[in-house]
């Protein structure tokens, strides 16, 4: 490729000339220059990073990018993409006024590290360390401003321990319903002490065994641990969230099968929170794809639960379309649901039909088999829009409490035990599983909602069931209440009212979100902070312990099992140093020295990045996790908005739900107990498009290093051989990654910078082509010799006024740059800086001083280095990185203007001011709008109008 390089070429004829060389000579010297300066310093108002209090008397612009895990690959040119982006924008900031922080740190824990780290056969501190090394090399050479100061690694004890005592925030309060915000627990506890509130099970707190107290509090904490259903992945030898689970039941990582296991595991009670995660959405600007996600993720479902009686007790179940009972014909419990066995006679009801039975002799015999069989199956699968439902009646009759008719209780694994109640009515007219299910079951299906097609109301005839919001209820009339002729809102409501008032169910409100499973079984996660004593009971260490760091162990792998084998265990490594877990302590809770065991779980790889942006903002407080006045200064509300939060956060639209959402819980909790000002952690995000690639596979399939392969004629050649080309992921896998290195090495990473910047507007995804990346690079050479002489080296520009055109072209190139660097349209922000800088050129001759000026600092936050390069040039002894961005002057920014002339027959009437390129069209509707042309006419019709545009235009009436 250097053969055809103009960065590489003409040395010789132009010593002075701006190429590869000269590029990374200037970026070495200026990154270094900035290293040593501290430039991108952001001053805070109190603590060792604290400075000119005039500075922090500016407004503040926190820019923030989704930070990376220390991958072993390192970067591509795909990778930057985001973080070039920010840097452009936290530049124009600072340009602007602002007090900016802008810094990256990396998140180190996790699962990728760790099995990079299994692979490899090194330790994962030794080989995240590494890797970190070589991508903050790679990192330093695309010029980023980051304040170095702030950066950090999750895996840093000094950051972790703030990570536990987060941790122990949350275990320490629980939620009050009332308040609607979390509490110490320690509140709870005084209620319960008190009788102020009741405990739950009815017995009095100081009766209570300190196990029982134990369990009592557990079902309030935020964090607690449970016997739960869990997500169980022998492959990956761990358990994991829900949001780590595909839709089809596998592990988002690896690919493995993932089985519903009873386990002891900690969990965040994040459900406390959906109510004000769903409200809070409202306020934030982000892309409406995501807030939807998270909606979706959410599930809130507006319903009732209505109890069904059987033999004295109740079966209540959960439904969103109460407008229906009527119909409800039959019931289901999931097959875990703990009725399920109180349910179950002793033999099969006289009559019971054969295909209920399941072919068993006694009812007990079939749930046993039905309750084995679903068992197996994960939640998606049971889930299934499958056509053949399976179950097994109960051998038991509930009452529909509105017909008063007897309705077989089944169970079926289509109902679900963590959804709602476990239980529902089931409406097989107006739901597709209760519909495929009926029919199986030969069960009664009854039409309520009265079909809007050309079905008929006879369900017997229809194919599927009539599933609508938008019609009328019939066939709903019972003693003392009728739905029939209502519309579904109308029913829903009435009979709501009707349950409520005879205390036989209510309405409410259903979440989809369920707790947030927190524990692994994995070496390379922070450490939980609690210890258990002799009974069993789970202590938090207190604060003066923290952090607890992980300790060396010699085989840190996860023990990992069959994949489909789902009768195996997870098993922690941190239980594997019994010197570790076995210790004798003062918790300095007035127990004295006791012995405890520790917790040998470890926390997500989520843990580290819920909160790194409040770390950001005091990295180095060993006293707190956060200043108050720190965070209120960059953080906290502005401008009469509810939340505060980072002004922009960028990164991928894969994070739409799991860590965007972690992260706005855990804020809200740190907000509910005063340890911050913003209830939301970011209130601005945006995400950027990938950068796709080609990748050419061979006849087998497989892929073929991108850069051996040839074109012709259309088609591509690899070693002779013809290969296909599709646009897919940049990757090391897929023998097509470009790295930045590279990029720089042969143009500089100005070039790279403003051709990853140009590729097309920041939120598409874009293809690379290494061909394309010489066009930016041939922009900074016209630049370069707008200023410099190639030959001499010398400053070309003259102290003289610009001609008007000129002050026209830069003025324009100003308002609009200003305009799309705040509102992220970097492409035609560099298409106007093309522009102008072209209009130099064109002119020829020097260009006067103001004007070069103006142009360097346009650049700059684009092409920080050669803008820092020229400045210089220019005779400046400060930096650019600080000048104050160019303001337009609005005098040249308006469209130069013509006067047109406006005749009526034949009489000057009126003189528009117009663009001179106004089309006919534009010229004469302006003209026939005009007033004094509307008087002139005096409601004469018009014969004729003849436009000569932008000049004149004669009107003949009629
Ligand atoms: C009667 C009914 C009639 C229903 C009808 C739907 C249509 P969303 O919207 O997702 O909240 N359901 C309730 N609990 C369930 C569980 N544990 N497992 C499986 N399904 C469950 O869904 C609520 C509806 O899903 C509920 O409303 C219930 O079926 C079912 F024409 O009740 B419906």
């Amino acid at each position: 490729m250097s053969e055809t390089n103009p960065a590489a070429a003409s040395e010789v004829v132009a010593p002075h000339r701006y190429t590869a060389a000269m590029a990374n000579e200037i970026e070495a010297r200026w990154q270094d220059f900035w290293e040593a300066n501290a430039t991108y310093a952001a001053p805070n108002p109190t603590g060792d990073l604290a400075a000119d209090p005039a500075l922090v008397a500016k407004p503040k612009k926190f820019i923030m990018d989704m930070f990376p895990y220390p991958s072993g690959a390192g970067l591509h040119v795909g990778h930057p993409l985001g973080y070039i982006a920010t840097d452009v924008y936290a530049r124009y900031q600072r340009m602007t006024g602002h007090n900016v922080l802008h810094t990256l740190g990396f998140d180190a824990f996790g699962l990728p590290a760790e099995q990079y780290a299994v692979q490899t056969g090194t330790h994962p501190r030794a080989s995240t360390e590494a890797n970190m090394k070589n991508m903050q090399v790679q990192l330093r050479r695309l010029g980023l401003g980051h304040d170095n100061r702030r950066s950090f690694a999750t895996i840093d004890p000094d950051y972790y321990k703030w990570t536990q005592w987060i941790f122990l925030q949350i275990f320490n309060s629980w939620y009050d319903d009332e308040a609607k915000k979390a509490r110490p627990i320690a509140e709870l506890v005084d209620r319960f002490a008190s009788g102020e509130r009741a405990v739950p099970g009815g017995r009095s707190w100081n009766e209570l065994t300190a196990t029982e107290r134990a369990d009592v509090l557990s079902g309030f904490r935020l964090a607690y641990a449970s016997d739960a259903p869990v997500n169980w992945c022998p492959g990956l030898g761990t358990v994991l969230a829900n949001e780590e689970v595909t839709a089809d039941g596998r592990s988002e990582r690896g690919n493995f099968p993932v089985f519903k296991a009873k386990l002891r595991q900690w969990n965040m009670r994040i459900t406390a929170y959906a109510d004000r995660l769903l409200d809070d959405l409202e306020e934030l600007d982000w892309p409406e794809a995501i807030k939807l996600q998270q909606r979706n993720w959410i599930g809130r479902s507006e319903g009732a639960r209505v109890d069904f009686p059987i033999d004295g007790e109740n079966i209540t179940v959960f439904t969103t379309r109460q407008d229906t009972l009527f119909g409800a014909t039959y019931m289901v419990l999931a097959p875990e649901h703990p009725l399920v066995e109180k349910f179950t006679p002793q033999e099969w009801p006289e009559g019971t039909h054969e295909v209920w039975t399941g072919g068993h002799a006694t009812p007990a015999e079939a749930v046993a088999a039905y309750r084995a069989q679903a068992a197996s199956k994960s939640d998606v699968e049971r889930q299934a829009e499958a056509k053949d439902k399976t179950g097994v009646f109960t051998g038991s009759y509930a009452t529909n409490p509105v017909s008063g008719e007897q309705v077989p209780v089944f169970i079926a694994d289509y109902v679900l035990m963590g959804y709602g109640t476990g239980a529902i009515m089931a409406v097989p007219a107006h739901d597709t599983r209760d519909f495929a299910f009926a029919r199986a079951f030969e069960l009664p299906i009854r039409c309520v909602v009265e079909p809007n097609d050309d079905r008929g109301t006879d369900p017997s005839t229809w194919d599927d069931a009539f599933v609508s919001y938008d019609a009328k209820i019939v066939n709903s009339s019972g003693e003392d209440v009728s739905l029939d002729g209502l519309g579904v809102v109308e029913a829903k409501a009435r009979i709501t009212e009707w349950l409520e008032r005879r205390g036989i169910g209510e309405g409410t409100v259903n979440f989809r979100l369920r707790d947030w499973l927190f524990s692994r079984q994995r070496y390379w996660g922070e450490p939980f902070p609690i210890v258990y004593d002799e009974e069993g009971i789970a202590h938090p260490l207190p604060e003066s312990m923290l952090p607890l760091e992980l300790p060396e162990v010699e085989d840190y792998s996860p023990r990992t099992f069959d994949p489909d084998d789902a009768n195996t265990e997870p098993e922690t490594p941190l239980s594997r140093n019994q010197d570790w877990v076995n210790v004798t302590l003062d918790l300095g809770d007035g127990r004295g020295p006791r012995k405890y065991r520790r917790e040998t779980n470890t926390m997500p790889n989520w843990a580290g990045s819920c909160w790194y942006e409040l770390r950001y903002l005091d990295p180095h407080n060993s006293e707190k996790l956060v200043d108050p006045e720190n965070e209120r200064y960059w953080m906290g509300p502005r401008d009469g908005m509810p939340h505060g939060g980072v002004d922009l956060y960028v990164g991928g639209a894969e994070h739409a739900v799991l860590h965007l959402l972690y992260a706005r819980f855990w804020s809200k909790v740190l907000y509910d107990l005063g340890h911050v000002s913003s209830a939301e952690p970011f209130h601005k995000l945006y995400n950027q498009g990938m950068i796709q690639a080609f990748v050419y596979r061979d006849s087998r399939g497989i892929a073929v290093p991108a850069v051996d392969v040839e074109e012709r004629d259309g088609a591509y050649y690899y070693e002779g051989e013809k290969v296909t080309r599709l646009l897919g992921k940049m990757g090391k896998s897929l023998k097509n990654a470009v790295t930045p290195d590279e990029i720089s090495a042969e143009y500089g990473a100005d070039t790279l910078r403003l051709y990853e910047m140009a590729m097309g507007p920041l939120d598409v995804s874009r293809p690379w082509d290494t061909r394309a990346v010489v066009g930016q690079f041939r922009l900074l050479q016209r630049l370069w010799r707008n200023v410099v002489d190639e030959a001499t080296g010398a400053v070309t520009v003259v102290d003289s006024e610009p001609d008007e055109a000129t002050l026209r072209a830069l003025h324009k190139a100003i308002d609009g740059v200003r305009q799309d660097l705040e509102g992220l349209r970097f492409n035609t922000a560099i298409a106007k800086v093309t522009e102008l800088n072209n209009h130099l050129t064109k002119t020829g001759g020097p260009v006067a001083r103001t004007v070069a000026e103006s142009l360097v600092l346009l650049v700059a936050p684009l092409a920080p280095h050669i803008a820092e390069e020229l400045w210089r040039k220019l005779g400046h002894t400060d930096s650019v990185v600080h000048q104050d961005f160019p303001v337009a002057d609005p005098a040249y920014v308006v469209d130069e203007t013509v006067t047109c002339v406006v005749q009526v027959k034949g009489k000057v009437k009126a003189r528009l001011e117009v663009s001179p390129s106004i089309s006919d069209e534009e010229l004469e509707k302006a003209a026939l709008g005009d007033d004094k042309v509307v008087a002139a006419l005096d409601g004469a019709g018009i014969r004729k109008v003849i436009v000569r545009a932008p000049k004149l235009v004669n009107i003949v009436p009629a």
